[in-house]
């Protein structure tokens, strides 16, 4: 019987699987955040989403552990020109959290602890696109890789999947998050090169 050993380099050196334009594939797992990690504590972690209306809808930890969670391998893609294939998580699809909200906006701005935010149109965040996630390769989240929770939106370049995630907010309007202020593309599209705006 073959076994097929993940996690020792992880990368399988004859990947037919292309990858998006401008990029390399890296083994490694690079950080990448615009300030410290900050610290969050899954006893007081909760994630909100908020409406265009004002409407609040809350989840702590053991909300969180009650939703159906999934295993997720996706590629993921930084703007920075890595990409890592084949990369394991486990989470929620954000379709589970919108389930009960009532909407009309096509906009949601993602923020984190620590004040980083991203935006991206809602329906990119549905139809198990996205997910918030707790686990990478089989591990509780690191606190350098967004952990406890993180956004994955895997098919958009990796700064879109807000590290220590606490709000989704909707809005009527794109509202540019960090990154996108700063000349990044509002959508973020790898395989087309939406980099900078
Ligand atoms: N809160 C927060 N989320 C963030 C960032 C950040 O600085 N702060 N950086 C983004 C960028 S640019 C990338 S490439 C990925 C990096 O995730 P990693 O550090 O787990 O590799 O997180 C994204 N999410
Ligand atoms: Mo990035």
């Amino acid at each position: 019987m073959a076994v097929f050993t993940r996690g020792f380099g992880g990368r399988r050196p004859d990947s037919e699987r292309p990858v998006p334009p401008g990029q390399y594939l890296t083994d490694d797992f690079p950080v990448l955040s615009i300030g410290p990690t900050p610290n969050v504590d899954t006893s007081t972690w909760q994630l909100t989403i908020r409406t265009e209306e004002g409407a609040e809808h809350r989840w702590d930890w053991a909300a969180l552990q009650a939703l159906p969670a999934e295993d997720v391998t996706v590629d993921i893609h930084c703007v920075t020109r890595w990409s890592k294939q084949d990369t394991h998580w486990r989470g929620v699809p954000v379709d589970a959290f919108f389930a009960d909200v009532e909407t009309a906006a096509e906009y949601v701005v993602a923020h984190s602890f620590g004040g980083y935010t991203t935006n991206l149109p809602l329906d990119d965040l549905l139809d198990g696109r996205a997910w918030v996630v707790t686990e990478y390769e089989g591990e509780p989240l690191e606190p350098l890789h967004g952990g406890p929770v993180r956004l994955l939106v895997p098919h958009l370049y990796l700064w879109k999947s807000a590290k220590w995630l606490r709000a989704l907010t909707l809005h009527l309007d794109d509202e540019p998050g960090f990154w996108e202020q700063n000349g990044y593309h509002l959508y973020g599209d790898p395989w087309s090169e939406q980099r900078y705006g």
